[in-house]
C-alpha cells in the first residue's frame, strides 16, 4: 500500500480542490469479486456481447439472457463493497462537491455509503417490462428460471441496464456531463475507456480544465491524455488517496 507514489502536483490539487468527480468502471469492483468485461477473466472472454447485451438478443432468446443476468445478480448479492468504495464514500465529506459517475450496475457505491451517484448503465437490482414499462424489484422476479412476464400486460421483463445501441438514461447522463465539466479534479478508475458515450467523460473533464488522474492496473486508451496515471488496484490506491486528502485538508 505504501509503495504507491502520489505526486506533489496531485497533493496540491487534493488540498485546493473543492469539486471532485470520480468516474468508475468494472475494475472498481474487481476486488469485491465482480468479473470485469474485457480483462483476462473478463465476461466477454466467455460470452460475445452481441449475443447477450443487446435488445434484439434478448427478444430472440430471452431465457438465455435472463439466465446470464440472474447469475450476475447472484454474484452481486453475495459480495460486498471493497476498501476503494468505502474510501470514496468517506472522501465525499471532505469536498464541497463530490460526484461519482459509474458505469457499473452493481450498486456497490450506494451500498458503501456514497450519496451523489450517476448510474450511466443502469442498475441490476431493478427490472422493467418491455411492454408497459412497469418496474419490478429483484425479489419479485429473480426466483424465476425463465424470463418472466409482466402480470399487468404479459410483456417480457428485462433488467434495467443499458445494452449496446440503447440510449443512456438522460438525467444520469446529463448529471455526469455536468459533474465532468465543473470539477477541479477528475478520477477515471478501473475502466478500459472504450465504451461510448461514457468514455468521453474523462475527455470532457480534461477539456474543461480539470486535473485528470487515471487509476488502473494497466495503461488504457485514455492514459496518454491523463495528467497522471497511478498504476495499482483501486481498492489499494484509493485508501492511500483518502489518507493523504484527510491529512492535507486538516492542515488547511
Ligand atoms: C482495474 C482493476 C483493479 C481491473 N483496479 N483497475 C463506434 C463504433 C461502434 C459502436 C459505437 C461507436 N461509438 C459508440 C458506439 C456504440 C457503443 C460503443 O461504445 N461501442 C464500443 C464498444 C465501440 N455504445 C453504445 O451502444 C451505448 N449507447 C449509445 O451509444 O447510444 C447512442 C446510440 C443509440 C442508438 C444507436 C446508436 C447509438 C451504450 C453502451 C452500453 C454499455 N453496456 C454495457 C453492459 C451493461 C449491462 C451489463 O453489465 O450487462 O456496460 S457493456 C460493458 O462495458 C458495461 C460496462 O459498463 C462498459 C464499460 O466497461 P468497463 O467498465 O470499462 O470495463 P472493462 O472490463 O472494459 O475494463 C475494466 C478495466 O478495469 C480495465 O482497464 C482493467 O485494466 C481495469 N482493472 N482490475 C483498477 N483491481
Amino acid at each position: 500500500m505504501s509503495s504507491i507514489k502520489i505526486s506533489d502536483r496531485l497533493k496540491n490539487v487534493l488540498r485546493s480542490a473543492t469539486r471532485v468527480t470520480v468516474f468508475t468502471g468494472a475494475g472498481m469492483s474487481a476486488e469485491s469479486g465482480v468479473p470485469t468485461f474485457r480483462g483476462v477473466d473478463g465476461i466477454w472472454k466467455k460470452f460475445k456481447p452481441e449475443e447477450l447485451a443487446n435488445f434484439d438478443a434478448f427478444m430472440k432468446n430471452p431465457d438465455l439472457v435472463w439466465e446470464w443476468y440472474k447469475h450476475r445478480k447472484q454474484i452481486i448479492t453475495d459480495i460486498k463493497p471493497n476498501a476503494g468504495h468505502y474510501a470514496l464514500a468517506e472522501m465525499e465529506a471532505l469536498y464541497r462537491k463530490f460526484s461519482i459517475i459509474t458505469q457499473n450496475i452493481d450498486n456497490l457505491h450506494r451500498r458503501a455509503g456514497s450519496k451523489e451517484i450517476f448510474e450511466l448503465h443502469g442498475n441490476i437490482e431493478r427490472n422493467y417490462c418491455v411492454g408497459c414499462g412497469k418496474f419490478y424489484e429483484n425479489q419479485e422476479v429473480t426466483e424465476q428460471k425463465r424470463a418472466p412476464h409482466c402480470p399487468a400486460c404479459g410483456g417480457l421483463i428485462r433488467p434495467d441496464v443499458v445494452w449496446f445501441g440503447e440510449m443512456l438514461p438522460a438525467d444520469e447522463w446529463n448529471g455526469g456531463v455536468e459533474a465532468s465539466e465543473h470539477c477541479d479534479l477528475f478520477f477515471s478508475i478501473g475502466t478500459s475507456a472504450v465504451v461510448f458515450p461514457a468514455a468521453s467523460l474523462p475527455q470532457i473533464a480534461k477539456a474543461s480544465g480539470a486535473y485528470v488522474v487515471e487509476i488502473n492496473i494497466e495503461q488504457t486508451d485514455f492514459s496518454a491524455r491523463a495528467d497522471e496515471v497511478l498504476i495499482g488496484k483501486a481498492a489499494e490506491v484509493l485508501p492511500v488517496i483518502l489518507k493523504i486528502s484527510k491529512e492535507l485538508i486538516s492542515q488547511k
